[in-house]
């Protein structure tokens, strides 16, 4: 794949300062690098900036914050998440809390529409991510995204979504933490929930694989969001909502080894490192090499099993 990087320091989007590191710490434990060496072409696109003239944006709901700074970042990750799949690369959106993928799913969305395929959506993360601007209690926008890429009402201040992604294409994989409002609303939606429930019963191989084959069938492109918190806290320490009982460090390599087998991936997010919160970069160089393992790293080639 030819690969871009684009770092989007995004952290208005919950109100604990740190995320906008996140771009500097992926560079320093070696992303590009990693990517590298497994054949890619890789280039940096350097960091996106938020734009200096932001819209006047007022909230009905009075607990919401930073909406003009996100409504900035939206436009600009929209247009370079759209502007480098235009061009025939794959972006890498090095965040950055998750209020991004509001921008770069948009993005993502807006270059399936003209190339007139469907867009499937990989949530790995701890939270649904389904509040919209009218239902969040904490105010924080990172906790919207998957409502707008949804298409739900409550977002009058953003650009309506470049063609919603349908419920049945979107999959939260990981989550272990919903809010009352959210879960209420995702019972009306036909998401696939693979919860952490779910996750151990049956494993991540059958869950993933069902979904892979929805993307397969339909020759849809795929973006790929991946929270830090995904992660169990106890290898994924640098990041600021932590939930018990995170996917461990095998179940997630090999997520990523059935993404790149999958030859799927059109996009992809790294999102909510907070390298204040980190220890000795562990949690950085944990997500670097989650990618390469996305990018196509492993021990020993098998043929890949059918399912
Ligand atoms: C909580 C936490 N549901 C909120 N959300 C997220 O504030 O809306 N934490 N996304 O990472
Ligand atoms: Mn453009
Ligand atoms: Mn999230
Ligand atoms: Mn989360």
């Amino acid at each position: 794949a030819r690969c871009i990087l684009i770092g989007a320091p995004v952290e208005e989007g919950q109100r604990r300062p740190g995320c906008r590191m996140g771009p500097a710490a992926y560079r320093v434990a070696g992303l590009a690098e990693a990517i590298g060496e497994l054949g890619h072409e890789v280039d940096d696109l350097g960091d996106l900036s938020l734009p200096t003239d932001l819209p006047d944006a007022p909230c009905a709901n009075p607990a919401v914050h930073s909406l003009p700074q996100i409504l900035g970042w939206t436009d600009a990750l929209r247009d370079a998440v759209d502007d480098s799949l235009s061009a025939g690369q794959m972006p890498i959106i090095l965040g950055g809390d998750h209020a991004l993928a509001l921008g770069s799913v948009a993005g993502a969305a807006a270059y399936a529409h003209r190339q007139s395929r469907p867009l499937f959506l990989l949530w790995l993360d701890a939270h649904s991510d389904f509040h919209t601007p009218m239902t969040t209690t904490s105010g924080n926008l990172h906790g919207t995204p998957v409502a707008y890429i949804a298409g739900r009402d409550g977002f009058d201040a953003f650009p309506p979504f470049p063609q919603p992604i349908p419920a049945e294409r979107i999959c939260l994989f990981g989550i272990r933490s919903v809010d009352p409002a959210e879960h209420a609303a995702l019972l009306r939606h036909d998401i696939a929930i693979n919860d952490m429930r779910v996750l151990d019963e049956q494993g991540i191989v059958a869950p993933l694989r069902t979904f892979l084959k929805q993307v397969e069938a339909l020759q849809g492109m795929l973006h790929v969001s991946l929270d830090v918190d995904f992660l169990d806290p106890a290898i994924a320490p640098a990041v600021g909502t932590t939930v018990p009982g995170g996917t461990t460090f095998r179940e997630a390599h090999l997520v990523m080894e059935l993404l790149h087998e999958s030859g799927l991936v059109t996009s992809l997010d790294l999102v909510e490192l907070n390298p204040a919160l980190d220890e000795r970069s562990r949690t950085a160089r944990l997500m670097v090499d989650l990618v390469a393992s996305l990018m196509g790293k492993k021990v020993f080639d098998r043929p890949t099993r059918g399912g």
